[in-house]
């Protein structure tokens, strides 16, 4: 059996089940022991030094990065294919996910810092906040327009370009951000959710959510130090957030990617 480290809000991982999911490949999930925290250790560890989720354990090839993972998953079992066929609509759905997975998940991330880690204090907060909506509005009105009137991101049909958005605007929603009323967007998003596959994983998401209320009092006592790295790092800089990062690092809240460091 196919095992998962994975953690159930996580738009990474949220794109791998969904994609077993459409092609019926069952799989055991297991979330690491302190993920998110900084010291995860044991087979998780071992399969993904980068210690990310999620990880795909597949018999002896242990595979991590989400799209790495989906390109895996589709070269093993081709059928039914979560691509289209021509190389411009390929790219183009590459593309789709990038973006996603490197810009829009820098918000969604920042967000959860703000609401459930606490970062600094309520004009802050606010400040950054306002810039957010801000910047999911810009992004909405971008794949109001990619979508242009198709059914789907992929095309005729629901694929890879679909499972790489919505984890995303998913949880968007969740912080309270939502896409104009009666736009294709937000019939996309009705449309998607309907699937079994995507309805499972977002009740999941939503569902590990509750347990994400105790975590600020875990950072404040030094249990949590959070990971900022690449567009998330740039993010929180960007949109205001330079004594968030100041103060975290003086308080050993936050940390870098650094496990090959020795
Ligand atoms: N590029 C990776 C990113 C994965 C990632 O950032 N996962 C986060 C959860 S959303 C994680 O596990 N971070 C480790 C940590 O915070 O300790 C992918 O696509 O899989």
């Amino acid at each position: 059996m196919l095992v998962l480290y994975e953690h159930p809000l996580s738009p990474y991982a949220q794109k791998v089940k969904i994609a077993l999911r459409e092609k019926g490949i069952a799989f055991d999930v297991r979330m690491p022991e302190g993920i998110g925290a900084g010291h995860t250790k044991g087979a998780f560890a071992d399969a993904n030094p980068r210690r990310e989720v999620p990880a795909l354990i597949d018999g002896d090839a242990a595979i991590f990065d989400s799209t790495i993972i989906l390109e895996y998953i589709d070269d093993k079992w081709p059928e039914p294919s979560l691509m289209p066929n021509a190389p411009e609509a390929r790219a183009r759905v590459r593309q789709i996910e990038d973006v996603m997975d490197t810009h829009f998940e820098a918000i969604t991330w920042g967000l959860g810092e703000l609401h459930f880690f606490k970062r600094g204090d309520e004009p802050l907060r606010e400040a950054i906040e306002a810039k957010a909506g801000q910047q999911i509005a810009g992004f909405m009105a971008w794949l109001d327009a990619e979508l242009g009137d198709s059914d789907f991101f992929n095309g005729l049909e629901f694929g890879r370009a679909d499972l790489g958005v919505i984890p995303y605007l998913n949880a968007a929603d969740g912080f309270g951000y939502k896409p104009t009323a009666g736009s294709r967007l937000a019939g996309w998003i009705a449309r998607v959710n309907a699937r079994d596959s995507v309805k499972q994983t977002d009740q999941e998401s939503r569902a590990s959510i509750t347990g994400m209320e105790q975590v600020s009092a875990a950072v404040e006592s030094g249990l949590f130090k959070r990971q900022y790295r690449d567009h998330r790092l740039e993010w929180m800089i960007k949109s205001g957030g330079m004594d968030i990062v100041t103060d975290g690092l003086a308080r050993q809240t936050i940390r870098f990617t650094d496990h090959w460091d020795t």
